[in-house]
């Protein structure tokens, strides 16, 4: 069962920006419900290797060696305030559950919390998990028990993924230990999760997990409400491995959404041909998809392939962001990511001299400093999350394409978009669906106290509005709504 509304949706505040549990409670409080975002994918809370070459890399959390919640963003009770302070400003929390495997094999060392792992004998004495708790041999052919053929279904499930300790899944003991750890994050307050590596583990085994886990708590969210779960799936087309497989056990990633955006806003397909994205264009089924620009991985070159937009190029991607906050198809996910020296994919989150991670701080125009992004405290972008909110279930109406680069549609008559691609302004008059009145545009400014910092569009009783967008302005769109979050 989805706890969450179609209207609103998750924002990735998350593995790349592993942001402390603190900053994230007071993120909630003060900018994420106040601007109608409803929710955050964290990275994972659980104890993970500490990798010291390179230096503490933001994949180091990708490394679990136990499930105590004790990690660079804080210990299990800066979690639990957390998850409470989120929850009490209705801001939900979903957890990056890393349940395909543990460390890269080789080595021993101490976890995050302190916790003795050894990764040449599989033993992980924090669960505890130890050898059999592996898939080995008999599960997997390959000669060096890694990943080689993404064609082959049992190598892809049962093989190492980039060489980490793929566990065994079958085995009641090790889903008895993974259906503990979940529904300790249940009883903390947890919404709902993104499962990491979902094409490596069998719909069978992540449904037997899932089936041990508690119903959410009923103090929160009512009662009999299940985790909201969404599963990473890379499906781009060309393997056996289907996101459909998946449809059973929750939401599925939809990588090809920001890969094909990417190219639009691009100018490498034209704008028009989005009049039926979505399944029209061979997509999942709506209701399963979670749609996102970039996320941690594909931003840096991991993990998806394509060339994605992200925030190292604003112009095209506060667009690509705007048609996705926009458009029904799907659930919408935000990035909210960090700055680094993009020469080194590896880098982790700002950190101090002792590699402690940074606060994040907030500037005086509501962007963050410290080395954190923050796309997600982007005007256009968050501006964005209130017309969604304020479209609701409205459908798509009144598509219009000028030209190739020229496109609009409403959703309904509760809000209208516009967006001018081409070497030439837009100036034309439209049907909106709206109903008539003054409308502040959200992209160019905001409604502050009653007035607008932007431009305003004039809608007459018929529903028509003189609409008009240059393509020399810093955004080359126009969006507005009759929503109340501005
Ligand atoms: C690190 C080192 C490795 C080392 C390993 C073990 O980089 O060199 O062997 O540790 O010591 C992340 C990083 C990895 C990192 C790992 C563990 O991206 O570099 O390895 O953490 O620290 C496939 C999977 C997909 C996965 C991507 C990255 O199908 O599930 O690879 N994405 C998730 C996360 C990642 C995370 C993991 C899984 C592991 O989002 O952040 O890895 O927990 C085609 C296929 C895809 C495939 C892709 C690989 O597109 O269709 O399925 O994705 O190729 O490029
Ligand atoms: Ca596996």
């Amino acid at each position: 069962m989805s706890i969450i509304a179609q209207s609103q949706f998750i924002r990735e505040c998350h593995n790349s920006s592993e942001w402390k549990w603190s900053d994230i409670a007071a993120e909630c409080e003060r900018f994420l419900a106040p601007h109608g975002y409803c929710g955050v994918q964290i990275s994972p809370p659980n104890e993970n290797r500490i990798v010291t070459n390179p230096n503490r890399p933001w994949w180091e959390r990708y490394q679990p060696v136990s499930y105590e919640l004790v990690t660079r963003s804080g210990n299990e009770q800066d979690f639990k305030n957390m998850v409470e302070r989120c929850n009490n400003v209705g801001v939900r929390i979903y957890a990056d559950a890393v349940v395909n495997h543990m460390t890269g094999v080789g080595g021993t060392g101490y976890g995050t919390g302190g916790t003795h792992y050894d990764a040449n004998t599989l033993q992980f004495v924090g669960v505890p998990f130890g050898g059999n708790d592996f898939n080995g041999v008999s599960e997997c052919h390959t000669h060096d028990l890694n990943i080689h053929d993404y064609n082959n279904v049992n190598e892809v499930r049962n093989c190492r993924l980039v060489g980490l300790a793929d566990l065994k899944l079958s085995s009641n003991y090790v889903r008895d230990r993974i259906a503990g750890f979940l529904n300790k994050l249940i009883d903390i307050g947890v919404a709902g999760l993104r499962i990491d590596a979902s094409k490596h583990m069998w719909p069978g085994d992540i449904s037997a997990i899932l089936s041990k886990t508690k119903d959410l708590r009923s103090d929160i969210f009512g009662t009999e409400k299940k985790l909201f779960v969404f599963q990473e799936v890379i499906d781009l087309g060309h393997e056996p491995i289907k996101g459909d497989e998946y449809v059973e056990t929750g939401k599925v990633t939809n990588f090809r959404f920001g890969i094909e955006l990417g190219k639009v806003f691009r100018k490498q397909n034209p704008l028009k041909y989005l009049s039926n994205f979505g399944e029209g264009w061979g997509m999942m089924d709506g209701h399963y998809a979670v749609n996102f620009i970039d996320n941690h991985d594909n931003q840096r070159g991991h993990g998806g392939g394509g060339s994605v937009l992200t925030h190292w190029e604003p112009r095209p991607y506060k667009m690509a962001t705007a048609f996705m906050l926009a458009h029904p198809y799907g659930f919408p996910r935000i990035m909210s990511s960090y700055e680094y020296d993009r020469q080194y994919d590896w880098i982790g989150p700002p950190h101090n001299g002792d590699m402690s991670t940074k606060d994040v701080i907030i500037n005086s125009d509501k962007t963050c400093g410290n080395g954190w992004s923050c796309e997600h405290r982007w005007r256009q972008i968050y501006n964005m999350v209130a017309f969604r909110n304020a479209a609701g279930f409205e459908g798509l109406t009144n598509w219009w394409a000028g030209s190739d680069y020229q496109i609009a549609f409403s959703r309904g008559s509760k809000a209208f978009i516009a967006f001018n691609l081409e070497d030439w302004d837009l100036n034309t008059s439209l049907n909106t669906g709206m109903p008539s009145g003054t409308y502040c545009d959200v992209i160019s400014g905001s409604l502050v106290e009653g007035r607008c910092t932007g431009r305003t569009v004039q809608v007459d009783s018929g529903g028509n509005a003189n609409i008009h967008v240059s393509n020399s302005w810093e955004d080359p769109m126009v969006a507005f709504h009759v929503g109340k979050f501005l």
